[in-house]
């Protein structure tokens, strides 16, 4: 650390130099991220309240009362009535949160076990490493649905709870929530809904008609969601969430704090100080724009999706992996070729999409900083990549 303090002006032009390498989401080449621009009204906000600090949350009340209505909020977004929980550093702090409770209310099981399909986030493998957890992974069927059969046979007596996703990290497609709800009907299994990403997208894909079946809390035995505003959300990073339909687990397995300057609390996070902002910005970002407005940006992701997995199909040598149900594309080869020296090429022209070797894909997440002529450049590049490699 320097001894005197430098000129605001010159620490400024130091950072925009420091930072000139990095990526922006506007210039068009990140093409597999979930995240995206921050909405701008909400940026403004979380500015504003920047020092507030919900990890001791008796100081700053009326935040921490903020927190709970935007929580039901969503909570009533996702079909549930007087639903709790919490904002989190991202999806993967929900879903080891999630585990951890599917964990606590089965303290009678010795070697607790997750059952969770193969395309879930790797969040669950460190989930159960944390929490001494084993998980157990279902196949997919050859078109990346869920193999139910096999989920239901990895049930055992020592399963504290199973997963399900809707919206999966390689493809944006959702599990058969209901069917799994079925298998477990009527047993003490935790249910989580992993919706990181799908859960800024589906309820507006409701809106816009789409045929979505149910995957929220309609579904009577899902007892948690994930779903993340730092994704389709347009929230400042971090802001994770985590949902739960039973009022009583905070009191049942919160970690307790006793001693905070602001009183004593429960709560369910890994970490102690965290962001009162980025849960006030992302409450003015839902005031803000409204199902209307967030059904109107969903909508323009999904036009361009069409627009893309089009286009693919158009192309000689390259196929989708499977028609996307929300923004997610997975690109793959018509003949079965591996992806890696496709994707090489194209992140030699500068773009940067998700590798997913395990299922022989590459993908694409048209989220809201996409445009029309990002693709248009993109399906240009393509289109040499697979001249070039000869896969046409
Ligand atoms: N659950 C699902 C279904 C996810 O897709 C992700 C992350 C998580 C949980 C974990 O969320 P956090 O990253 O907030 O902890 N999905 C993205 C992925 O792995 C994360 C990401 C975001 C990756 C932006 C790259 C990127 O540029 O693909």
């Amino acid at each position: 650390m320097r001894n005197e303090g430098l000129d605001k002006r010159k620490i400024l032009q130091i950072l925009e130099e420091k930072l000139a390498c990095d990526h922006s989401y506007d210039e068009g080449y990140i093409l597999g991220s979930m995240c995206t621009e921050v909405n701008e009204f909400g940026k403004e906000v979380y500015l504003k309240y920047i020092s507030k600090n919900l990890g001791d949350p008796g100081l700053f009340p009326g935040t921490a009362k903020l927190e709970e209505e935007v929580v039901a909020e969503i909570g009533e977004l996702f079909n549930g009535s007087n639903i709790i929980g919490s904002f989190m550093t991202g999806g993967s702090e929900a879903n080891l949160i999630a585990m951890r409770i599917a964990k606590k209310l089965h303290e009678d099981i010795k070697e607790p076990e997750i059952v969770v399909p193969i395309s879930a986030h790797r969040s669950f493998d460190k989930a159960g490493d944390l929490l001494n957890i084993k998980i157990k992974k279902a196949r997919l069927k050859n078109n990346f649905e869920l193999d139910l059969e096999h989920f239901n046979s990895l049930i055992s007596e020592n399963t504290c709870g199973v997963v399900a996703i809707a919206g999966t990290t390689s493809l944006g497609l959702i599990d058969p929530i209901e069917k799994i709800g079925e298998i477990i009907d009527g047993r003490d299994i935790f249910f989580h809904v992993d919706a990181a990403f799908g859960g800024f997208v589906l309820p507006f894909l409701k809106q816009l008609s789409y045929d979505i079946p149910p995957w929220d809390f309609s579904v009577k035995q899902v007892d948690s969601i994930t779903a993340d505003p730092h994704k389709m959300g347009m929230g400042v990073i971090p802001s994770g969430g985590l949902f739960l339909r039973n009022k009583e687990i905070i009191q049942k397995v919160g970690f307790e704090i006793p001693y905070l300057a602001g009183g004593n609390f429960k709560h369910l996070h890994l970490v102690g100080t965290r962001p009162g902002a980025t849960v006030i910005a992302f409450w003015a970002i839902m005031e803000y724009l409204g199902i209307k407005g967030f059904t109107q940006i969903v909508q323009k992701c999904m036009d361009n999706t069409h627009y893309l997995a089009e286009q693919i199909k158009e192309i000689k040598g390259v196929a989708l992996a499977a028609e996307p149900v929300m923004n997610v594309i997975g690109i793959t080869t018509e003949n079965g070729e591996s992806i890696c020296e496709l994707d090489k090429e194209l992140r030699k022209m500068h773009w940067m999409l998700g590798k997913f070797e395990e299922f022989n894909l590459i993908r694409a997440v048209i989220m809201p900083h996409v445009t029309r002529e990002h693709l248009g450049r993109f399906v240009n590049d393509l289109k040499i990549a697979v001249k070039k490699l000869k896969l046409n």
